[in-house]
């Protein structure tokens, strides 16, 4: 095998990030290979692993009642350590692990052997684990199934996040936008962190269409969104909702910096020089609206960024507009 195997945890943690897998929902692909393993293999326990900076999370798992474990204890970390599989005969006769609470404790883990998931990029982001409660061995031919396995998990991984990339922008999909918001939403709701989204539309953009061509069109929907990606942080997100309307999730982000940072990235997009466009300057307008108490619900949000960018579009355009300014005028108006 090529030892091309990146041993940077920084690089790691970034490509890990960049498939946009953990805490996603159960996915078929995986149930179906970790239900294959424990059948061809015959072992009572089998995870797809992969090793966040201090956890091991199981995309897909058979015989272990968590979704997770700490990092320290797991034995996909020592598996990480290199391209070639992993393989304990009996965790009790092995110093590395006689101690562990996993082999001590429930799940009462004897013997395990690990297969290194290795994305093209030489990193490996975690593991397919076959482990049993008994000593074994787990002969070449079992190795050999394992490993193919390993194989058809990194290209579904690939896969998954080539079909949640947008094409033209490198932004993600509405459809992976909404679910990475969903994970977000909720840590923000279990923690009781501040939450904010921004709604970007461009200003009058059939025009430039129109009197510009779609190539030009298309062009300032990727110098736009690649003005957001740098100016964004790595944990934010940043999605494209439709045609010409991007969405930005930003976590621990209260409303009142949401709406610097959304000022922010309308000046930079009416600076913007773009030379096709013959000195015309192209404006966004922005709508946001960040966490209230209680909210769990995503769709609620982008419905409430959707009637500040509304607004925002009435009020002249090139300009920014949050729901909770926005409720607050409506209802003293009421008043
Ligand atoms: P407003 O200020 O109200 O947002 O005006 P607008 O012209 O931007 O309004 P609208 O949202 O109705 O128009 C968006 C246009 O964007 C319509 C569609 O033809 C164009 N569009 C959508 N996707 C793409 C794309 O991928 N490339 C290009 N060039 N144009 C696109
Ligand atoms: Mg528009
Ligand atoms: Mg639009």
């Amino acid at each position: 095998m090529l030892n091309n195997l990146k041993q940077d945890e920084a690089g790691r943690m970034m490509a890990l990030h960049r498939l946009d897998i953990l805490d996603t929902q159960v996915e078929q692909p995986f149930e179906k290979i970790v239900e294959l393993v424990q059948q061809v293999i015959n072992v009572p326990m089998c995870a797809v692993s992969l090793i966040d900076a201090d956890r091991q999370w199981f995309k897909a798992c058979r015989g272990l009642d968590v979704c997770e474990t700490a990092r320290d204890v797991s034995f996909c970390t020592h598996a990480i350590q290199s391209i070639d599989p992993f393989i304990v005969r009996d965790a009790t006769l092995d110093p590395r692990f006689a101690n562990n609470p996993l082999v001590t404790d429930e799940p009462h883990i004897r013997s395990y052997a690990g297969i290194p998931l290795l994305t093209p990029e030489g990193y490996v982001v975690g593991t397919l684990c076959a482990i049993d409660r008994v000593a074994r061995e787990f002969p070449d031919h079992e190795i050999a199934i394992l490993s193919n396995f390993a194989k058809v998990i990194v290209s579904e991984l690939e896969l998954r996040q080539i079909a949640s990339t947008d094409s033209l922008t490198g932004a993600l999909t509405r459809r992976a936008w909404m679910e990475r918001a969903r994970i977000e939403l909720n840590r923000a709701w279990r923690h009781d962190r501040p939450l904010s989204i921004l709604m970007i539309d461009i200003d009058r953009f059939k025009t430039i269409n129109d009197t510009l061509g779609h190539p030009v069109g298309d062009l300032v929907i990727k110098r736009f969104a690649e003005l957001f990606m740098k100016t964004l942080r790595n944990s934010d997100a940043l999605g494209r909702y439709g045609g010409e309307e991007f969405c930005a999730l930003l976590p621990e982000t209260s409303l009142e910096n949401a709406g610097l940072l959304a000022e922010r990235l309308r000046v930079l997009c009416f600076q913007e020089e773009i030379s096709e466009l013959n000195g015309l300057h192209v404006s966004v307008s922005v709508g946001l609206t960040s966490r209230q108490n209680g909210t769990n619900d995503v769709l609620a949000m982008i419905e409430e960024a959707d009637r500040a960018l509304y607004h925002a579009k009435k009020s002249g355009r090139n300009c920014c507009q949050s729901y909770e300014d926005l409720s607050r005028e409506l209802s003293s108006s009421v008043a």
